[in-house]
């Protein structure tokens, strides 16, 4: 490695012109460079890794969850570049999404719940679309904490196609994780509450706060969530939490898990010394539980009829669950909080907030004890418990607060360790022996490797996401960046080669997939495209066919865009009127996108090459409204406008 900065520094010695040239600084030679910044080597060698000359793509992207942002982020490995962010929970206006266009129904409409628009979303954990156990790169789910939700973003052009909400739990955590080829998106709830979100008062807690795991059913063919074909199963009110789907030999079952087995549920009102704040109350037991349900027989449960009705949704009972052992507990310690499948499925890591391990559990093992029956007790609710020791594959001493663990190519997990502020890399087929620890700046959540959850995973790289930044950037205001630090694992120690502030939304957790696994359309094709048929719609519009036509107060255009004009340039309606606007974006380029918006009415549409766009509107505003193109798409770009006229009543 040392060899390095001669040979750089040789390169540029015979390189005289460039040391020269205006745009280095004045300052071309590396050493003189290194030395007025105060770069070390290691410093050189990070940059060189990660520096990405203008024009070359890098060879990761990871999606990255916005928090509350609501949207996705996109970044680009080894640069730590943001490529885009994908709007999903929240209206996004250069992506015309929330501003009058077609993707208002998705986020306003199938995103309402119980009628109420929600125009944010706490996005926690973006999952990659599977096919046995890898990454396709077709599809991303994220879930909503907040409202209990889940999304479908289609990767052939980054667009939300869909959100589903939840009947039965209005807070979820532990989604959205796939199954290994993506049968079903799981969302398991997080606070308990009555399901279906009736009233009850707190006191009665243990017997009627429940929560649930909903898996959504996935119908790849559609591109959708089907919610006809999808179900939920009836949990009990302990705290769910992460969660992951087994692979291969642990198929067929899911891992999550919770804290508050203690069925805390703060003072409700009531002095301090008499009920517990949440926090304590909900951290007095030593261990909580793995939740691990059998989906496959919950699927053939419910379609047999055992399921009752939520809002219409099927549940399948707590008691059935737990009578026909589709879900069983096991203790896990202490406030758990990361639950992660390794590679081979056959083993399940989880880490305690409050505990100073990662727990491997053995999947033979616990299988063997739920087919024989053998368990060590039952919890308050009857559902069958195992034994802790029996189901072990180990524990590995970490450090404090292990939270999530993810995987590489040599056998090796990385663990981050919040408290402690480390990632800690072990063997999870070794457990016990022994570990290096990385400090990373600061408070690390989750952490994400190169396919790291995958039944394959790459290796290379990891990236430490961590909550807090304190003095690694430019002090900002009171509200910082988190911080993402990239740590290449391709040699025999870790070595952290960028940092990478995060200014929009806490992120949680992000799934890093190889570039060229994610096939994106260059433009939509044929024109007329609607993105959320994937078919010309019936009513685009080609050249030659732009009109206006009338139909009592409704009025319909059937407008076209392409370098440089809007046709028609000119729209008269009548105060009252409900003006449709039939877009159709004419070009068939890559990157020559235009916009649309009409000034004093709240409208921008991306008009991407080829796309469809549909904007209705009730004209209730009279006046003269400029409407134009948003993007600079051409030289005469800011020509492309026209004019809404809107006659008030009675002229
Ligand atoms: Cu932030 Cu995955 Cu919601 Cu851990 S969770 S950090
Ligand atoms: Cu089209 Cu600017």
């Amino acid at each position: 490695m040392r060899a390095l900065i001669p040979m750089l520094l040789a390169a540029c010695q015979t390189n005289p012109p460039e040391q020269t040239d205006a745009s280095s600084g004045g300052t071309a030679d590396l050493a003189t460079i290194m030395q007025e910044r105060g770069l070390t080597e290691q410093d050189v060698l990070a940059a060189a890794k990660t520096y990405m000359p203008s024009g070359k793509h890098d060879e990761y992207l990871i999606f990255a969850s916005g928090g509350h942002g609501g949207n996705i982020v996109v970044i680009g490995v080894p640069s730590m570049r943001i490529l885009k962010y994908i709007a999903v929970f929240g209206p996004e206006p250069w992506q015309g999404y929330g501003y009058g266009g077609l993707g208002d129904k998705v986020l306003y409409e199938e995103g309402a719940q119980a009628g109420k628009e929600i125009t944010w979303g706490d996005v926690h954990h973006p999952n990659l679309s599977e096919t046995n156990g890898d990454y396709d790169g077709q599809f991303l789910f994220v879930n909503d904490k907040a409202n209990g939700r889940v999304a479908v973003v289609d990767l052939a052009d980054y667009t939300t196609k869909q959100i589903v909400t939840n009947p039965v739990v209005m807070s979820d955590h532990g989604g959205a994780f796939v199954t290994m080829n993506t049968d079903y998106v799981v969302e398991t709830s997080q606070y308990a509450a009555p399901l279906g979100g009736e009233y009850l008062p707190l006191d009665q807690y243990n017997e009627k706060y429940r929560g649930a795991a909903t898996f959504w059913k996935f119908d790849r063919a559609a591109g959708r969530i089907d919610k006809s074909q999808s179900f939920a199963v009836e949990l009990p009110p302990y705290a769910q939490d992460l969660a992951d789907a087994g692979k291969f030999d642990s198929d067929g079952y899911v891992f999550i898990g919770s804290w508050n087995t203690e069925r805390a549920y703060g003072t409700a009102g009531e002095d301090p010394k008499k009920r517990p704040f949440m926090e304590s109350g909900a951290s007095q037991n030593d261990t909580d539980y793995l939740h691990i349900i059998n989906w496959k027989k919950a699927a053939e449960l419910v379609k047999a009829g055992k399921a009752k009705q939520v809002h219409g949704f099927p549940v399948l009972p707590l008691e059935i669950a737990a009578a026909e052992k589709v879900l069983t507990l096991l203790p896990e310690p202490k406030s758990p909080h990361g639950s992660d499948v390794t590679p081979d499925g056959k083993a399940i890591v989880v880490g305690g907030k409050l505990d100073t391990h990662a727990t491997v559990f053995e999947w033979s093992k616990i299988q063997h004890e739920i087919d024989e029956g053998d368990y060590a007790s039952k919890d308050p609710y009857g559902v069958p418990v195992l034994d802790f020791q029996k189901s072990l594959r180990g524990q590995q001493e970490i450090g404090l607060g292990p939270l999530h663990t993810v995987f590489d190519d040599k056998g090796h997990a990385y663990t981050s360790v919040f408290l402690d502020s480390t990632v800690v890399k072990w063997d999870y087929n070794n457990v016990g022996g022994p570990t290096e620890a990385l400090p990373v700046q600061y408070n690390i959540g989750h952490i994400t490797a190169a396919e790291g959850d995958t039944a394959s995973p790459d290796g290379k790289y990891v990236v430490a996401m961590n909550k807090m930044s304190q003095d690694r950037f430019q002090n900002v205001g009171p509200l910082l960046p988190q911080n993402f630090q990239l740590i290449d694992i391709s040699g025999p120690k870790m070595q952290i080669i960028a940092d990478m502030p995060i200014g929009l939304g806490e992120p949680h957790y992000a799934q890093m997939i190889k570039a060229d696994k994610v096939k994106s359309i260059p433009f939509y094709t044929p024109i007329g495209t609607n993105p959320y048929t994937n078919a010309v719609d019936p009513n685009a519009t080609m050249a030659g066919k732009e009109r206006i036509e009338r139909n009592g107060n409704q009025v319909n255009v059937y407008m076209t865009a392409i370098r440089s004009h809007l046709t028609p340039d000119y729209i008269q309606v009548n105060e009252g009127d409900t003006v449709t606007l039939h877009i159709t974006s004419l070009e068939q380029a890559l990157d020559q996108t235009h916009g649309f918006a009409i000034d004093m009415y709240n409208i921008n549409a991306s008009l991407e090459p080829g796309r469809y766009e549909e904007i209705t509107f009730k004209a209730d505003r009279a006046g003269v409204f400029p409407y134009y193109c948003t993007e600079f798409c051409s030289a005469l770009h800011l020509e492309m406008m026209g004019y809404l006229l809107v006659k008030p009543r009675g002229v």
